[in-house]
Parts: structure tokens; C-alpha cells; sequence
């Protein structure tokens, strides 16, 4: 137990955002008891999401975790597990819940349900952040982006019990002071087994490319930050020691992992020594240079996402996309697929320029180019964007439960909604059959992206438009 010296017990005159890791340290220590923390994963109410059998290890809340638990005392569930939240909240004193669009209605349920019961309510992630007012109603305490930038101000007002209505960080702090995070409390839970054997990682945050439907601009703005390399490879060591070998695959969460080139360059060459396999979010622009493919394939890259979003350039240029370039669109592809890279190709359909052609143009580049994994949403406003701001007289709904982008969200100009819909689920229902299958993946190395096609076939098989009003 930590020696508390008279002088450094905090004022309650000092404005808590000054307050550093030691005082607060300090401040901890001489509470009575440690104060206790329930964390929460919501799970969602869409219907539209692919059962593969295993959700991905969330890195968010293991990140808050691992900064809460350094404090108080943590219990972690993640309701995707199959785990929910107590009715009886008595054994905690603080509920703090992450959220996007298409959890928040759960979220806010369960925040209700805790402030019913006089507990302090934290709601973080994106949704909260792009609508702190909404989300105010359903807690004590808004935070407002990435908790390490505010953490100080935060744990201080939660230990002397004088909570701020929102928590938003003047300054985002360097990304170096972003502690190793602490994947025992996701991996000690009963149910850890569902967790996917990929194991997410953080290099980088923010992408400056600054597409209008993205929250990554509004919430980092054009800020770009990103590790060092040697806290990012430490931790890539520290997962080849915890799990006993060297071939471990990583996600990586990072918005645009390649913003940076020479930074992106140098994390490869450093991989390439460490022998994992990895997958990441990147945009195209750099791709369309054969050494990189050449370097990611060699530093074990499996699979890149790319949001390839549209086939036409009047829409590329309305969502303000600069990163796409559809004159490269096909050398990118050639160039990974010649270093073993599978590509999850990201597209989007129901904006305003889009015909029943854009449908045919989009199936015949991703079975002229052999795109693995492709990914099919329907243009979704999310709260708090430019393009949200812009479509809100024309959005049918606002039921965050389907802000998952696999429901109509407007009529697009050039096509009635029906026939939006109906071509929608032509194209997946075609690209996911059996021969298509077998065109795009024939003598491609038999791992997981071979699966996710045999989940597609069965889930899209299943599709009708119906599913997405
Ligand atoms: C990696 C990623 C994925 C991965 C992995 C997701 C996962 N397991 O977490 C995959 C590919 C699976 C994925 C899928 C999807 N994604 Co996604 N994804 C991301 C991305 C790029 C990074 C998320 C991340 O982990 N960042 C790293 C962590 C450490 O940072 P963070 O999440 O911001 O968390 C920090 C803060 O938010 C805060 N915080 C978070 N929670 C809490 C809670 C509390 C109490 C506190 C105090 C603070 C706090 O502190 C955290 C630590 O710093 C984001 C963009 C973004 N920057 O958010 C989109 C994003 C979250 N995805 C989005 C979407 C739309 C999707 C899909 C619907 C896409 C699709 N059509 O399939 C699916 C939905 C999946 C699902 N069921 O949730 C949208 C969500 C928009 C919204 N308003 O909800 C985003 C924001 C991108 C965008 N378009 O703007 N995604
Ligand atoms: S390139 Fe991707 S991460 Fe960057 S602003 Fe556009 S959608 Fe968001």
C-alpha cells in the first residue's frame, strides 16, 4: 500500500483536469475501499449480423479496462458472449458502457436500469461521442472519444464523487502514453472461448482522408497519430510469449494504417523479422506501388480491407473519398494478389448517383479481379457526420438498431427503393453462390477466407428484401 504524504493530498480547489498520475495515485489510496467498476460490451438487436461462430476481442473496452483497473476494481462482460448484465447492480458503484449506433438503444437500457438504482453511468465510444446530448439522458457522465486523453480528469471527479456531464480532452494526449492493454479481463471470462483467435492491435489512430461518412474525421479530426514501434512490437512479443509460438495473427484497429508511409514501411520490415500474420484496415492510395504489396506480403499481411465503396467516380468525389482512384482500383488488386494478399473488399449502395448499373459494374470488377471476401452495405448516415447532417430530411428512420448498414435508409435519387433493394440482394445472392465461390477463390491458400465464403453462401442464400426495411 502506498504512503500518503500530507502535502500531496489533493485540494479540492485544484481544477481536477491538472491533476497528474501520482496525485491521482495518491487520491486512490486513501479511499476506504476500492471503488468498484462494471464494464459492458452491449450486444446489438440487428438481425443482419453473419453468425461465423466467434466475435472479435474488443479492444476498446479492454483498453478502458486496463486504465480503470490500474484504480479500482473491474468486472468485464461482454454480452456478445452470451453474458449479461446483473438486474441487482448493488456490488457496483460505477456502470460504464461502450457504444456504437447500432448498440446504443442496449446501451442506453442498461444505463437506465443503473441510474435506477443510484448508480454513477458512464457511456463512451462512438455514438455517445457523436450524440453526447442523446446519451446524457441515460447517464451520469458523457466521454467524449478515446478515455487515455481524459482519463486524470475522469477517475478523479469518480473518486471524490463530483461527476462533469461530459468529458472532452482539450488536447489528445501522444499515443506513447497509451498503457500495453490487459487482455486477461477479456480472456478470463468463462465464455473466452467465443473470442476469435485474432488478436487486435493498435498502431495507429485517425485517417485524414476525410470522407463525409465516416466519424473518424469529426471525432480526430485531421489529426494523425501513431505508437512507437517498439511499444507496438513489444506487444506483438508479448502475444508470441503468452501464446507459446511465433505464428500468431493480429488485427489491426486502426483506421488507415498506412497514412504514414515511411511509419507503415518500417512497422513491416520490423514484422516481417518477427514472423506473425496480420490483417488491417489500409487505404489504396500507395497500394498501387508494387513494393509495398511486395513488403506486407513478406511481413506475413493475409488479408487487407479496402473500401473500394463505389465504382463511380461522380460518387467517389461526392463522399469526398481523394484516397480512391478508380484507375488504380485494378493494379492495387493485381499487385497484393501477386504477394498472397486477399483483399475484403468494402462496397456501398444507395447513393444518390447510383443506377441498377452500378450493381453490374461492381459484380463484374469483383469477379474480374477475384476480390475474396466482399462486403456489401447500404449507405448508412451515422450521427454526427457531414453526411448525416446533409441526408436528415430524406432518412426514413432513426431506430439506432438498424444503423447497422444492412437496412433502407433513403430513397436514392436515381432508383426507387425497391429496386435498390431487390438488385442489392441480386448482387450478394450472385457473388456468394457456389460457382462464384469457386471463381473468385479456385487455388487460393484453404484458411479462414475460404470459410467466411461458406458463412456468406449460407447467410445470403437466406436474403430477400424484406430483411432490410
Ligand atoms: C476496427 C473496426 C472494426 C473491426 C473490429 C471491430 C471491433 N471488434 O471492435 C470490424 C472490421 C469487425 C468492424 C466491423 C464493423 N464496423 Co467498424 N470500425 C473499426 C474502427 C476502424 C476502429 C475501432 C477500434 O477498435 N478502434 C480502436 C479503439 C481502441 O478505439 P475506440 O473504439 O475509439 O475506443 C476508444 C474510445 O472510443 C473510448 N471508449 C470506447 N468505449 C468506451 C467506453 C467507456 C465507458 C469510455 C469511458 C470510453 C470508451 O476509449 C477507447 C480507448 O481509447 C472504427 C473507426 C473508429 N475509429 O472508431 C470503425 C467503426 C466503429 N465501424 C463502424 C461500422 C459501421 C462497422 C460495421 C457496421 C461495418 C460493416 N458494414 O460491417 C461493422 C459492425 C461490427 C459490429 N458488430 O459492431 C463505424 C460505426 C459507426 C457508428 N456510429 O456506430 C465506425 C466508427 C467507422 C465509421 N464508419 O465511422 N469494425
Ligand atoms: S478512408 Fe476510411 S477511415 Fe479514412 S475517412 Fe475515409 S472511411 Fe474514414
Amino acid at each position: 500500500m502506498q504512503t500518503i504524504q500530507s502535502d500531496t493530498v489533493v485540494s479540492p480547489l485544484q481544477p481536477a483536469s491538472d491533476i497528474s498520475e501520482e496525485v491521482l495515485h495518491q487520491l486512490a489510496a486513501q479511499q476506504k475501499s476500492r471503488k468498484k467498476w462494471l464494464l459492458v460490451q452491449p450486444i446489438s438487436n440487428t438481425s443482419m449480423m453473419v453468425d461465423s461462430g466467434s466475435v472479435s476481442m474488443p479492444l476498446n473496452l479492454i483498453m478502458v479496462a486496463t486504465l480503470v483497473g490500474k484504480l479500482f476494481d473491474v468486472t468485464f462482460i461482454d454480452e456478445r458472449l452470451g453474458n449479461s448484465v446483473p438486474e441487482d447492480l448493488s456490488g457496483f458503484d460505477v456502470v460504464a458502457i461502450t457504444s456504437r449506433t447500432l448498440n446504443a438503444t442496449k446501451a442506453y437500457r442498461i444505463g437506465d436500469a443503473a441510474l435506477r438504482q443510484g448508480k454513477t453511468v458512464i457511456l463512451g465510444g462512438v455514438h455517445p461521442t457523436m450524440l453526447h446530448d442523446e446519451a446524457a439522458a441515460h447517464c451520469t457522465s458523457v466521454v467524449y472519444g478515446e478515455i487515455e486523453s481524459i482519463w486524470t480528469e475522469l477517475a478523479t471527479d469518480v473518486l471524490t464523487g463530483k461527476m462533469k456531464p461530459i468529458y472532452r480532452a482539450k488536447e489528445l494526449k501522444p499515443m506513447g502514453s497509451m498503457i500495453h492493454p490487459d487482455f486477461s479481463y477479456a480472456l478470463t471470462s468463462p465464455s473466452a472461448k467465443k473470442y476469435s483467435s485474432l488478436i487486435p492491435i493498435l498502431a495507429t489512430k485517425g485517417c485524414p482522408v476525410g470522407c463525409n461518412f465516416c466519424t473518424t474525421p469529426t471525432i480526430y479530426g485531421k489529426n494523425y497519430r501513431y505508437r512507437e514501434l517498439d511499444l507496438v512490437l513489444d506487444e506483438m512479443r508479448y502475444h508470441q510469449k503468452r501464446l507459446n509460438k511465433e505464428k500468431i495473427n493480429f488485427s489491426f484497429m486502426d483506421d488507415n494504417i498506412s497514412f504514414r508511409p515511411q511509419y507503415f514501411m518500417t512497422l513491416l520490415e520490423e514484422m516481417a523479422k518477427l514472423g506473425v500474420h496480420w490483417n488491417a484496415n489500409i487505404s489504396m492510395n500507395f497500394l498501387d506501388k508494387p513494393e509495398v504489396a511486395e513488403l506486407a506480403g513478406r511481413s506475413g499481411c493475409d488479408l487487407l480491407s479496402i473500401g473500394f465503396e463505389s465504382l463511380n467516380p461522380e460518387t467517389l468525389k461526392s463522399v469526398h473519398k481523394g484516397s480512391n482512384r478508380l484507375g488504380n482500383y485494378e493494379t492495387v488488386v493485381s499487385n497484393l494478389h501477386k504477394n498472397g494478399i486477399a483483399i475484403q473488399g468494402y462496397f456501398m449502395f444507395g447513393f444518390d448517383n447510383d443506377t441498377e448499373e452500378s450493381f453490374q459494374l461492381t459484380y463484374d470488377f469483383i469477379m474480374k479481379n477475384r476480390i475474396e471476401f466482399p462486403v456489401f452495405s447500404l449507405v448508412t448516415p451515422f450521427p454526427g457526420t457531414p453526411y448525416f447532417d446533409e441526408m436528415k430530411p430524406r432518412i426514413r428512420h432513426f431506430d439506432w438498431d438498424k444503423y447497422d448498414t444492412y437496412h433502407y435508409m433513403f430513397e436514392p435519387s436515381k432508383m426507387s427503393g425497391e429496386k435498390l433493394l431487390s438488385n442489392f440482394v441480386k448482387l450478394q445472392k450472385e457473388v456468394y453462390k457456389g460457382r462464384s465461390i469457386m471463381q473468385r477463390m479456385k487455388g487460393k491458400p484453404l484458411n479462414w477466407v475460404w470459410f467466411v465464403n461458406y458463412m456468406m453462401h449460407r447467410f445470403t442464400k437466406k436474403l430477400s428484401t424484406e430483411y432490410y426495411y
